[in-house]
């Protein structure tokens, strides 16, 4: 009886349409004189009640050659990032971001905590030691994300679908929101031209560089 229930599930499913694969949804990000935008954030959160798969994989920042790496890092909501310390000396890395406040105080070479972000949000890090250290971390409610490369391209994979779209990019003054329908094909390449804020990072002096700490 049991077993043949278990046959009538699976004819069942086998006969229900399947939900369209995943597609490609591919972006290209421009700056106001057309050149490609390095560090862009891409993310595709569902707007049609669709369930979220929970977060697969891990994130990394390394703090390596005193700098944190990489600069910009997606995760979704619920990750963990683990945080090694690849250099010879100590950090203190540190974020007073409402999104998530943490701090790892005399953190030594080799350590390599890890910190859960639950909420979605901008998470910006520093270094109490080395002042020109500086990384962000943008927490996002979807596993639909993606950071464009230094020829400004990136692609999400999603299923069909209905979602906001976001783009994020640390010297864009006000995120790009709109809506888009995925039909579950891949989709023609999206052009985006950013109006960005002069880089303000604060520039590591050759003498700070070969010195430590
Ligand atoms: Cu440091």
């Amino acid at each position: 009886m049991r077993v043949r229930l278990l046959f009538a599930l699976f004819a069942l499913a086998a006969a229900l349409p399947a939900r369209a694969a995943p597609a490609e949804f591919p972006v290209a990000i421009k700056g106001p004189k057309g050149e490609p935008v390095a560090d862009a954030v891409v993310s595709l959160t569902p707007v049609d009640g669709a369930t979220v798969p929970p977060p697969a994989a891990d994130g990394e920042i390394a703090q390596q050659d005193q700098e944190f790496s990489p600069y910009v890092t997606i995760v979704q909501a619920g990750s963990k990032i683990v945080f090694p310390n690849r250099d010879k000396v100590q950090h203190h890395v540190y974020s007073l971001s409402k999104t998530k406040k943490f701090e790892l105080p005399l953190y030594n070479p080799g350590q390599a905590e890890s910190i859960v972000f639950e909420t979605a949000g901008l998470v910006t890090l520093g270094c109490n030691i080395h002042d020109w250290m500086l990384a962000y971390i943008v927490v996002v409610p979807t596993p639909w994300f993606a950071k464009s490369n230094p020829l400004g391209l990136a692609s999400v994979t999603a299923p069909a679908g209905r979602y906001r779209l976001e783009l994020w990019h640390p010297r864009l003054a006000t995120p790009v929101t709109e809506e888009i329908t995925l039909a579950g094909a891949d989709a023609a390449k999206r052009e985006f031209t950013l109006t960005l804020k002069p880089d303000r990072r604060i520039r590591r002096s050759n003498a700070t560089k070969s010195g430590g700490y």
